[in-house]
């Protein structure tokens, strides 16, 4: 059980685009298992893994947390296959954004391939809440934070709030 400090913008490291991962091994499940636990401590229901500083794209969710019932799905090496021309819109937060909520409009339907804890080539189709999910924790691995698809007033307030926010933090 290891919580991970989860890195707040506006912080350079959350801009950095992730690689791949080789080979899934014990090393790379460690981090799955230390991501888990990182966002359950933030009270986070995804968390990729560019968050806790490590820039490889792997991201981990858990929806169906009830009751300390606890199913964190890792996505490792995750790529959109397909999306829908129809669009959605979420009210988004970020762990690395604190503070802030705001409409982001993404496809309503996609299809994702990716890597399981296994290193077993699974497929998805998603739709609502995950949909959103899985496309905000695939922006983080290309540097891309929710704020980025705001307009340029929103998102400049954002980050002059953020910063503010860090400031004061920093202040003691
Ligand atoms: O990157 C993240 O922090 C993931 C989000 C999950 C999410 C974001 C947008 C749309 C759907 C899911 C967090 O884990 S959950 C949102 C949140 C933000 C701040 C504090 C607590 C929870
Ligand atoms: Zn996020």
């Amino acid at each position: 059980m290891t919580i991970r400090p989860i890195l707040t913008a506006p912080d350079p490291r959350l801009q950095a685009v992730s690689m791949d991962v080789e080979t899934v091994d014990s090393d790379i499940r460690t981090l799955v298992d230390d991501m888990a636990d990182s966002m359950y401590a933030a009270e986070g229901i995804g968390l990729a893994a560019i968050q806790i500083g490590v820039a490889k794209r792997i991201l981990v969710i858990d929806l169906d947390q009830k009751e300390g019932k606890k199913n964190p799905i890792p996505y490792i090496n995750p790529k959109i296959t397909w999306a829908s021309e129809e669009m959605a819109v979420f009210e988004e937060g970020c762990l690395s954004v604190p503070e802030i909520w705001d409409d982001v409009e993404r496809p309503a339907r996609i299809r994702c391939e990716y890597l399981d804890r296994d290193g077993k080539k699974q497929t998805l189709e998603a739709d609502g809440l995950l949909a959103t999910c899985l496309q905000h924790e695939m922006d983080h691995l290309n540097g891309v934070l929710f704020i980025d698809h705001l307009s340029r007033l929103k998102k400049n307030m954002a980050i002059k709030k953020l910063t503010k926010a860090k400031k004061l933090q920093a202040a003691g």
